[in-house]
């Protein structure tokens, strides 16, 4: 068996804009999605640390771009290790309704600067509430990343909020939604704690 886990999880720095954020050759993974998909939680979720980033209860607080450094670890069980250095990158939020025309623009082109900058992004997971069908901005986003070079994934949140039963055929229409293939499309819960491992592999086979 091989196992992942994540050591030394940090907050390193909010950049109100691209051009704070600094040069880096780290790998970064990035979360994009609209705001509340719950993002930070998943980040705090994904580094076993419960307030690293910030969760708010205000849909539209991250308004900047927050770096985390984190090491990821696979282990054998003959005792092999291994392990990669990573960014994280929990970007502004996608389309929130109650922002001004501006400041919607200003979120977006922060978006797109970050997705176009010479920046060492290997995968993007995108986050999507599964109580909501995504969004003309979501689906446009997706067929973006897909068609870019980098690792795309997309998440499926709050997963806890939906019974057992229906789960699968909504993973099913999401695939379809979003013109994915079924291992690029991940169901996830922090709150009921589900997904982690697959999200921890999908990271460790995209990081260098
Ligand atoms: N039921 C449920 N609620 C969640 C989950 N993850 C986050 N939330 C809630 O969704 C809201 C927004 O979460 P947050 O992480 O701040 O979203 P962000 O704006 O995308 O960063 C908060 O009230 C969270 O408690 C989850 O897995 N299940
Ligand atoms: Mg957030």
């Amino acid at each position: 068996m091989i196992s992942l886990t994540i050591k030394d999880a940090q907050y390193i720095l909010s950049a109100p804009s691209m051009a704070h954020l600094p040069a880096s050759e780290t790998a970064q993974i990035a979360f994009v999605g609209r705001s509340n998909v719950g993002k930070s939680s998943l980040l705090n979720f994904l580094m076993s640390r419960r307030n690293l980033a910030r969760i708010s209860r205000t849909p539209g607080r991250t308004r900047a771009l927050n770096l985390f450094s984190a090491t990821i670890i696979q282990k054998s069980d003959d005792g092999i290790k291994n392990e990669k250095i990573l960014n994280l990158i929990d970007l502004p939020g996608l389309g929130y309704a109650k922002l001004s025309h501006e400041e919607k623009a200003l979120l977006s082109e922060t978006l797109s600067d970050y997705l176009d900058s010479n920046h060492p992004i290997r995968m993007v997971f995108h986050l999507l509430d599964c109580r909501r069908k995504p969004t003309s901005e979501d689906i446009d986003l997706s067929q973006l990343l897909r068609n870019s070079e980098r690792k795309y994934v997309a998440v499926i949140t709050k997963i806890d909020e939906i019974p057992v039963s229906k789960r699968k055929p909504l993973l099913i229409q999401f695939t379809k939604d979003l013109s994915l293939h079924h291992d690029d499309c991940i169901m996830a819960s922090s709150h009921a704690n589900m997904g982690r491992d697959a999200l921890l592999l999908k990271i460790w086979e995209h990081v260098a």
